[in-house]
């Protein structure tokens, strides 16, 4: 595949370099070589040089200075900036999402989703660059204002994966920029060139936008998890949004927490669905394809849980056995294709894995779970999805398998089919199908889901940047995107002024008088 250059930084000699901010050259990374491979085929999309950990404390730095500048240029002077970003991405959308189908293997129709998702919460953050509203409070004292200021907070951290590999980023990014913060980010290092491109366009949106944009306020150190953490210990970054495993999560998370830092965790999920006696299965069976095949199941969104009323699971068996055998799968660049890759061979390892597993657990292989090797390209991971009944939620469905598995139990009762999709650690996405008003309202309630994320009639992926993205339990308990979400890339000042000529203590104390 040709790589569209223009919108890449020139390579430094015979590599990218994954050291690279919004100054008109990239600087020399100086760590390992990375060689990562396009899950398409197998084949090395490009060498990168990695930033050395060293080079985080330069972006940080970096970071710092750009901050003393950035924080007093106003609001919506920082949202016209996200605006030329959100043009230029407008502009460039196909190429963008060519390196997204190269690097993660999403058909072109996710990738272009995943950049909309871009263009969109560039919008939603340039309406807010004009809302960054506090509140004015009723004060106990005579001739006294009490008001929430809400400031800058400083430079973000953002760690990000390889299946969302520029709009996880972008949620971040954009929000964290018109709220006055730079950016340092360390991206998957199997998605390295849309990380790029992603920071080209923030350097071409700066060039246009003139010096007020100071150099260090967006900067991509690529590289391993040693890059990652030396983000996370950096006192001088208060907020590190990372999002992948929960493991990576837990590791960051103490990191940040021993040098009381805050963090905004985005971690796994591990989705279900509850499918009803009334529910429209028209339009079900099509939510549960995309939500569990869409990304060849590797959203921390998709679906991986089915909870089906015994009357309707025969019936719904039948129709997903049929769609899930016929769905085309091969080479994501192909128009027909709708399941791509898996990105690399231990996810194919790990889904055969929980297969066995599901199969000592009582579990019958309904369709799905082989190998491609027909009519794809030659190197790439590609594999059926696969649906399997278990009697009972068993240990395996605790686990988020990063495939397209989907796990179907029956239920009798209503009551249990909640307490069975509440009962794994994970909290980020669920959904329900019912035309059955008391169980919508049951499952939207306060003793229904448990998630983050919380669907009526649709299914768990595909969120809209406008609501807060996150979820509870391992997933992390952050919200990203949407809503009020950037509070949290600002701090708040709770000022009191007097403006009368004599002092009230508050509470009433009497100090000497
Ligand atoms: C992720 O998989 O990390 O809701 C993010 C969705 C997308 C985002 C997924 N908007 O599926």
């Amino acid at each position: 595949m040709k790589l569209p250059e223009h919108i890449l930084p020139p390579t430094d000699g015979d590599h990218y370099s994954g050291f690279w901010g919004i100054d008109p050259l990239p600087r020399g990374a100086s760590g390992e070589l990375l060689e990562p491979c396009s899950p398409i085929d197998g084949k090395p999309t490009c060498p990168i040089r990695a930033a050395a950990p060293s080079q985080v404390a330069e972006a940080v730095h970096a970071a710092e200075h750009a901050f003393r500048q950035w924080r007093m240029v106003p609001p919506p002077r920082r949202g016209e900036f996200v605006r030329e970003i959100g043009d230029l991405v407008r502009e460039n959308k196909k190429e963008l999402a060519k390196l997204i189908t190269l690097e993660a293997g999403k058909i072109p129709a996710e990738a272009e989703g995943e950049i909309q998702e871009w263009v969109d919460v560039c919008e939603f953050a340039v309406g807010l660059s004009r809302q960054l509203h506090g509140l004015t409070i009723a004060t106990e004292r005579p001739e006294h204002c009490l008001i929430e200021n809400w400031h800058p907070l400083g430079p973000v951290g953002v760690i990000s994966a390889f299946n969302f590999p520029a709009a996880v980023w972008a949620w971040n990014a954009m929000i964290g920029l018109v709220c006055g913060d730079p950016i340092i980010w360390k991206p998957s290092e199997q998605t390295p060139l849309t990380a790029l491109a992603c920071n080209q366009i923030v350097a071409l949106a700066a060039a246009r936008f003139g010096g007020e944009a100071p150099a260090g306020l967006s900067t991509l150190v690529i590289g391993k998890a040693d890059v990652g953490s030396a983000l996370a210990a950096d006192p001088r970054v208060p907020l590190v949004s990372a999002t992948g495993s929960v493991p990576m999560g837990r590791a960051v998370a103490q990191v940040v927490a021993s040098r009381l830092g805050r963090s905004l965790l985005e971690l796994g999920g591990n989705n279900g669905m509850i499918v009803t006696p009334s529910a429209d299965l028209d339009i079900a069976v099509r939510a549960i394809t995309f939500a569990a095949v869409g990304t060849c199941g590797q959203r921390c969104t998709s679906l991986r849980r089915l909870f089906v009323h015994k009357d309707i699971s025969g019936q719904l068996i039948e129709r997903l056995k049929t769609i899930y055998s016929s769905l085309p799968i091969g080479d994501p660049r192909e128009s027909s294709t709708l399941v791509g890759p898996l990105v690399n061979e231990r996810a194919f390892d790990t889904m055969q894995a929980s297969l066995a597993a599901a199969h000592d657990q009582g579990g019958t292989l309904i369709c799905g779970g082989d190998r491609v090797t027909e009519g794809v390209p030659a190197g790439g991971v590609y594999v059926e999805p696969a649906l399997v009944r278990l009697p009972v939620q068993t240990p395996v469905m605790h686990e988020e398998t990063f495939a397209p598995l989907t796990y179907i139990v029956e239920y009798e009762n209503f009551d249990d089919a909640i307490e069975m999709h509440n009962a794994v650690p994970q909290g980020l996405s669920s959904a329900i199908f019912t035309n059955d008003v008391r169980q919508a309202h049951q499952f939207i309630g306060p003793a229904g889901s448990d998630c983050g994320l919380v669907g009526v009639n649709i299914g768990t992926s595909g969120a809209e940047i406008g609501g807060a993205f996150g979820g509870e339990k391992d997933t992390g308990g952050g919200r990203e995107s949407g809503s009020d979400s950037w509070r949290q890339y600002m701090r708040r000042a709770t000022c009191t002024i007097n403006y009368g000529s004599e002092l009230p203590l508050a509470q009433g104390i009497k100090f000497g008088d």
